[in-house]
């Protein structure tokens, strides 16, 4: 049984919570914190887990084996650096942390501290879908792929939602997800701004980014955050033979007055359930058999993060901007994300 403690019993970690007391088997949440203190104090309680009045003693807790960090992001490189001060596994939520110079001090931290404890959240690695399409490109039928089209659709987002959001909080999946499907990384990211959705007032929505992968290969995404009619997440790949897409998710088709229809998810918690939970499932697994993780690492978090910088540049001045990485350090071999 893996013994974990939550920091940040918000949103999606509760969500991560419930998962590790009602879905999955072999783990269980020995504690939890929050700095809203009622708040984790009632899922404390309604969990069993002992409540803890601060991140740090949390991590430092001899009942916690491995850490999972939900809190806001900027809160997530001291989190990080703290579990890894004290040597334990830490699941971090993405964005690792919101700059570069951030998460290049974990990715720093870690490769001092020798092995790999760092897993960040990007779920989309764990997702069916997803994973399907990776294995049709690795048959090689496609030939070299040559474009990805994708689209990042939310119904709508909570008014501190800032234009730079819609890269470094949202299209930043497709960031990590294009680097683990291309299993190469972007190069340069230039920001195109579209006329306008009045749905989201003054927020710039939708936006078009546009990577350029080290191959050659251009990736497009489509970020909409007002698209008022569910949540919407899709992606095609244009190889020089064919073309593959992620498909219809829908259990169901309704057939009536005359129109066919599908479902659409209301938002990420129900379109990225199953990933999800597959995400923590391997995580436990793997921490339980082998005491490593060897999902998305610091350094996944770090690359995902200078690319996310370089779009925000690229948004503010509309100039195509190179992305630059720093050294990987010899932990984070092999050369190429898989
Ligand atoms: P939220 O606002 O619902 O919850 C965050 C919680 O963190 C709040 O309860 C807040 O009180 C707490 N908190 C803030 N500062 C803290 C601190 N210093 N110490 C302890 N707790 C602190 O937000 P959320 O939607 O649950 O998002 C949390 C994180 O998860 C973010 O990094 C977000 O980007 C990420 N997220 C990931 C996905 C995904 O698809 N993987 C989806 C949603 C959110
Ligand atoms: C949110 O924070 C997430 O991470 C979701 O997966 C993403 O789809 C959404 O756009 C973000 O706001």
């Amino acid at each position: 049984m893996l013994s974990v403690g939550v920091i940040g019993t918000g949103m999606i970690g509760r969500d991560h919570i419930r998962r590790m007391t009602s879905v999955l088997a072999g783990v269980r949440v020995a504690a939890v914190t929050d700095v809203d203190f009622d708040v984790a104090r009632s899922v404390a309680a309604f969990t069993g887990a002992a409540f803890r009045d601060s991140g740090e003693s949390l991590i430092t807790d001899a009942s916690v084996e491995a850490v999972v960090v939900c809190s806001w992001g900027p809160t997530h490189e001291q989190y990080v650096l703290a579990a890894i001060a004290a040597g334990k596994p830490v699941f971090c939520e993405k964005p690792l942390a919101p700059s570069q110079e951030a998460c290049l001090r974990i990715v720093e931290a870690e490769a001092a501290h020798g092995s790999r404890l760092v897993q960040v959240g990007y779920m989309r690695r764990y997702d069916p879908s997803y994973r399907a399409l990776k294995a049709v490109l690795a048959t090689g039928e496609l030939g070299a792929p040559l474009m990805m089209h994708c689209a990042h659709r939310n119904a709508s987002v909570p008014g501190f939602y800032g234009n730079e959001m819609a890269i470094t909080d949202s299209a930043v999946h497709e960031i990590d997800m294009v680097r683990w499907m291309f299993g190469e990384e972007i190069t340069a990211v230039q920001v195109l701004r579209p006329r306008r959705n009045s749905h989201g007032g003054e927020l710039q929505d939708p936006l078009m980014l546009l990577f350029e992968m080290a191959s050659g290969a251009i990736v497009d995404v489509e970020t909409s955050v007002n698209i008022r009619y569910g949540y919407d997440i899709r992606g095609e790949i244009v190889g020089e033979n064919g073309t593959a897409s992620l498909g219809s998710l829908s259990p169901v088709r309704v057939r009536l007055g005359g129109k066919a229809s599908d479902p659409v998810p209301a938002d990420w918690q129900e379109r990225f359930q199953t990933a999800y939970d597959v995400e923590f499932r391997e995580w436990i697994d793997a921490l339980r058999s082998s005491g490593r993780t060897s999902g998305p690492s610091a350094w996944d978090g770090y690359a995902a993060a200078v690319v996310s910088d370089a779009g925000v540049t690229a948004l503010r001045t509309g100039e195509r901007v190179p992305v630059v990485l720093a050294e990987r350090p010899e932990l984070y071999a092999p050369e190429t994300p898989t």
